[in-house]
C-alpha cells in the first residue's frame, strides 16, 4: 500500500479521531486523549495538517488564561510535529444555548452570543495561521415550518456571514470562509442544505468574495446528490475553498465512514476530478487546497481501530489517485472520450462573434434522426473506469 506523506497535504479534524463513540443510543466506547496526542499520532501516520473547533481543544467556558495556554500548547506541539493548522471552525451546535441555532436563532440575544463566539474564533484562526474558516451551521434550521419566519432566517444568516466576512477583511486576515452544507441532522431541516443553496446565499453578500464552500461527501449524498457534480459547480464559480472527504452509503443518518468506504465509484470520480481536473477544460480552476478528511472511526473500534481508520482514509485516497491517473492516461480511455464527444463540450455552442440574429438566420444541415441514432459509448467508458478501479 502507498505510504502517506506531508506532500500529499492530508489533514484531519481533531473531532474525527477524537470522537469517543457517543451516539444518541449510548455513551463513550473509547477514551478521550489530549488534543496534542491526536495531532502527534496523525503526524506520525503521514498527515500534513490538523483542523479543530474551539471546543475540541478547550471547554467552551474555560477561563481566558487556560484557553490561551491550551491553544498555545497545541500549536507548539503541531509546530514540533511539522503539522499545519490549516482550518479552524466554531462549535455553535453542542451547547443547549444553540438548540435553535447560532446565527439564526429566533432569540436575538442568542444570536449576539453566537456571533461573538464565531468572531472570537476568527481571531484564533488567524493566530494559528489557518487560511480557511469553516462554518457548518448544523443547528441553523428547524423541525417545524411553523417555528420560523423563513425569510428573516435567511436574512439573519446572511447578516451573520457578512459580519464575519467583513470582520476578517477589516482585520486584514488571510482567511476565507467555507460554508458547509448539510440537508438535515441534527435539525429536521438545516438551512443551506446543499452546495447550490450555499452558493446562492454567498452570492448575495456584500463580502461574498471571501465566502465559498466546504462540501462534505456524505452531506451531499444524504440529499441524494452527486458530490462530484457539486464540486464542479463550486469550481466553476471559483468557490471551492475546502473539502470534507468521507464515505456514506445511501439515504440514511450521517455515517461519516472513511473515504472510499461508501460509494466507491463516486469516490473514484471525485479523486479523478481532484488529481486530473476537468478533461476538456484545462484552463478551468483546479482545487489545490488540503485533502481534508471528516470521518468518524466507527464506534466498534478501539484506539487501534482509530489509527487504522485514519490511515485507511489516506491510503484509500492515494490508491484512488493512482488509479485515476492511469485511467486518464490510458489511450483506450482517451480514444473513447474522443468518440463520446467529451472534448467537444468545451467548444462554445455559438461561433465567436456570432449574434443570435446571425444564428437564427443561418441554415445548417442537420439530420435529427441520424444524431438520434448516434453512439456515445458512455457505458463502455464507464466500464473502462471500473476495470481500472478494480482491475
Ligand atoms: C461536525 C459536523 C461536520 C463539520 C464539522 C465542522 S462539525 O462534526 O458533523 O460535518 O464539518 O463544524
Ligand atoms: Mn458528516
Ligand atoms: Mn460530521
Ligand atoms: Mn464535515
Amino acid at each position: 500500500a502507498p505510504v502517506p506523506s506531508k506532500t500529499d497535504k492530508f489533514s484531519f479534524g481533531l473531532w474525527t479521531v477524537g470522537w469517543t463513540g457517543t451516539d444518541p443510543f449510548g455513551g463513550d466506547s473509547r477514551p478521550s486523549l489530549d488534543p496534542w496526542e491526536y495531532s502527534d499520532k496523525l503526524a506520525e501516520l503521514g498527515a500534513w495538517g490538523i483542523t479543530f473547533h474551539d471546543d475540541d481543544v478547550v471547554a467552551y467556558d474555560a477561563p481566558e488564561e487556560e484557553r490561551r495556554a491550551t491553544f498555545k500548547k497545541l500549536k507548539d506541539a503541531a509546530d514540533k510535529a511539522g503539522l499545519v493548522v490549516e482550518m479552524v471552525t466554531t462549535n455553535t451546535f453542542s451547547h443547549p444555548v444553540f438548540k435553535d441555532g447560532g446565527l439564526t436563532s429566533n432569540d436575538r440575544a442568542v444570536r449576539r452570543y453566537g456571533l461573538r463566539k464565531v468572531l472570537r474564533n476568527v481571531d484564533l484562526a488567524a493566530e494559528m495561521g489557518a487560511e480557511t474558516f469553516v462554518m457548518w451551521g448544523g443547528r441553523e434550521g428547524a423541525e417545524y415550518d411553523s417555528s420560523k419566519d423563513l425569510f428573516a432566517a435567511h436574512a439573519r444568516y446572511a447578516e451573520g456571514l457578512d459580519t464575519v466576512a467583513g470582520y476578517i477583511k477589516s482585520q486584514g486576515y488571510n482567511l476565507r470562509i467555507g460554508l458547509e452544507p448539510k440537508p438535515n441532522e441534527p435539525r429536521g431541516d438545516i438551512f443551506l442544505p446543499t452546495i447550490g443553496h450555499a452558493l446562492a446565499l454567498a452570492d448575495s453578500l456584500e463580502h461574498g468574495d471571501i465566502v465559498g464552500l466546504n462540501p462534505e461527501v456524505g452531506h451531499e449524498q444524504m440529499a441524494n446528490l452527486n458530490y462530484t457534480h457539486g464540486l464542479a459547480l463550486a469550481l466553476y464559480r471559483d468557490k471551492l475553498f475546502h473539502i470534507d472527504l468521507n464515505g456514506q452509503r445511501g439515504l440514511k443518518y450521517d455515517q461519516d465512514l472513511a473515504f472510499g468506504h461508501g460509494d466507491l465509484m463516486s469516490a473514484f470520480f471525485t479523486v479523478d476530478l481532484l488529481v486530473n481536473g476537468f478533461p476538456a477544460s484545462p484552463e478551468a480552476t483546479r482545487y489545490e487546497g488540503p485533502i481534508h478528511f471528516d470521518y468518524k472511526p466507527s464506534r466498534t473500534e478501539g484506539m487501534q481501530g482509530v489509527w487504522e481508520s485514519a490511515r485507511a482514509n489516506m491510503v484509500g485516497y492515494l490508491m484512488l489517485a493512482e488509479k485515476a491517473r492511469k485511467f486518464r492516461q490510458d489511450p483506450a480511455v482517451q480514444d473513447l472520450m474522443q468518440k463520446a464527444s467529451i472534448f467537444e463540450l468545451a467548444q462554445p455552442t455559438l461561433d465567436e462573434g456570432e449574434s443570435v440574429a446571425d444564428f437564427l438566420a443561418a441554415t445548417e444541415e442537420f439530420d435529427a434522426d441520424a444524431k438520434g441514432a448516434r453512439e456515445y459509448h458512455f457505458v463502455q467508458l464507464q466500464q473502462l473506469a471500473l476495470e481500472h478501479l478494480i482491475g
